[in-house]
């Protein structure tokens, strides 16, 4: 058998023009399988027949066919690596972000009416000096009634129409809070005074529900106590308190004489009517006002209640209604309308 090594020159000038045409992995692959494959490949078979030739011939032969191996095994490698980039930039390309294009447009919430009330509440109070406090929803007698100077039989427990708890389940004498009031007595109970407190919060009355009662609505409640403090700062907190909150200088406020139980004196509160501004308008029942709390100085036995001397210490208690200023500053006729959860309700807000 005789083989002339010159051929290998040109098997190699022939697959590296081959190799330059390439433009696929596919291409690329049957191109190995031409010249490496293991049964017909070109440099496959002339390595097997070396063993048939003479011990002259295998050191030119075998020469010639290691050089080509070589550098086809590297071009065919060089060739890959550029496809594979090629592939990739290709793929990038194709998914490419273009940051420019618009965006999907994802409806956005926000806060119900009531809660930007109160919140818009906490930020005046907190500006005035007040702490803001919660109390627990599901209370106590002693801190919803009792304490508060409201015992057992008395006549106002009729006025707040109170959902009682099942006493084999939550213990005797357990209850959905009334009032917020109940707060006073938790925050008395465990903090020395002075003290200035606002306790917002959600209040359940047994109620038949109709346009202007809920059987659960809010209330936020006030408490300032101190040496001196006087109906006469109640006055001034709260008319400050309306004016900021809806953005008005000319609303003021007035006291009516009335009664709580723990409160002495007492008083129902009015403020300018921000519908018409004291014109007299159909919201305000043509009388310019509009009633929004209860107030008046804490009576001194619930002080004595909590352990506070009531020679020494004096103070003012409010419980404005956020429900009830929510309907008339933005027209709303039901108040059922605030716990409905409609949307075209409250997508106006
Ligand atoms: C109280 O609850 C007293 N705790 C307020 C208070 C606090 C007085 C501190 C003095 C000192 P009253 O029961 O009147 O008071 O309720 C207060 C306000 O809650 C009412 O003026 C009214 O605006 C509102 N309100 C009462 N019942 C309902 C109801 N079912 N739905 C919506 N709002 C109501």
């Amino acid at each position: 058998m005789h083989i002339d090594p010159k051929q290998f020159e040109h098997i190699q000038k022939e697959a590296a023009t081959e190799l330059a045409h390439i433009v696929t992995r596919e291409d690329l692959e049957r191109l190995r399988l031409k010249y490496f494959g293991r049964k017909e490949g070109v440099l496959t078979g002339a390595l097997r027949s070396l063993k048939d030739l003479s011990e002259e011939e295998k050191k030119t032969v075998g020469h010639a066919v290691h050089t080509v191996k070589l550098y086809l095994e590297e071009a065919l490698a060089k060739k890959e690596r550029a496809l594979i980039e090629a592939e990739l930039h290709d793929q990038q390309r194709k998914e490419k972000i273009d940051v420019t294009a618009p965006g999907k447009k994802i409806p956005a919430g926000h806060l119900h009416p009531l809660t930007q009330l109160i919140d818009k509440a906490c930020d005046i109070f907190i500006a005035m000096g007040f702490a803001v406090v919660e109390g627990p929803e599901v209370e106590t007698e002693r801190h919803n009634f009792d304490a508060l100077n409201v015992p057992k039989d008395h006549p106002a427990r009729d006025m707040q129409d109170t959902f009682w708890l099942d006493p084999a389940v939550a213990g005797p004498g357990m209850l959905l809070r009334t009032q917020t009031s109940s707060v006073q007595i938790r925050y008395m109970e465990t903090h020395e005074p002075p003290f200035r407190i606002i306790a917002p919060g959600r209040v359940f009355r047994s109620e038949a529900t109709d346009a202007t009662h809920e059987a659960q609505f809010y209330q936020i409640e006030g408490l300032m106590v101190g040496k001196d403090v006087s109906l006469a700062n109640a006055k001034a907190v709260l008319e400050v308190f309306f004016q900021r909150l809806l953005a008005n200088k000319k609303i003021s406020i007035r006291f009516r004489p009335s009664y709580f139980p723990f409160t002495e004196p007492s008083v129902e509160m009015d403020v300018t009517c921000f519908k018409c501004f004291g014109k007299k308008c159909a919201v305000c029942k043509r009388t310019g006002w509009l009633e929004v709390a209860g107030a008046g100085m804490v009576h001194p036995k619930v002080l004595e209640n909590v352990g506070i001397d009531a020679r020494e210490w004096q103070g003012f208690a409010f419980g404005a209604a956020p429900d009830r200023i929510a309907m008339t500053r933005y027209g709303i006729d039901d108040i059922r309308l605030m716990y409905g959860g409609d949307m075209r309700f409250l997508k106006q807000f």
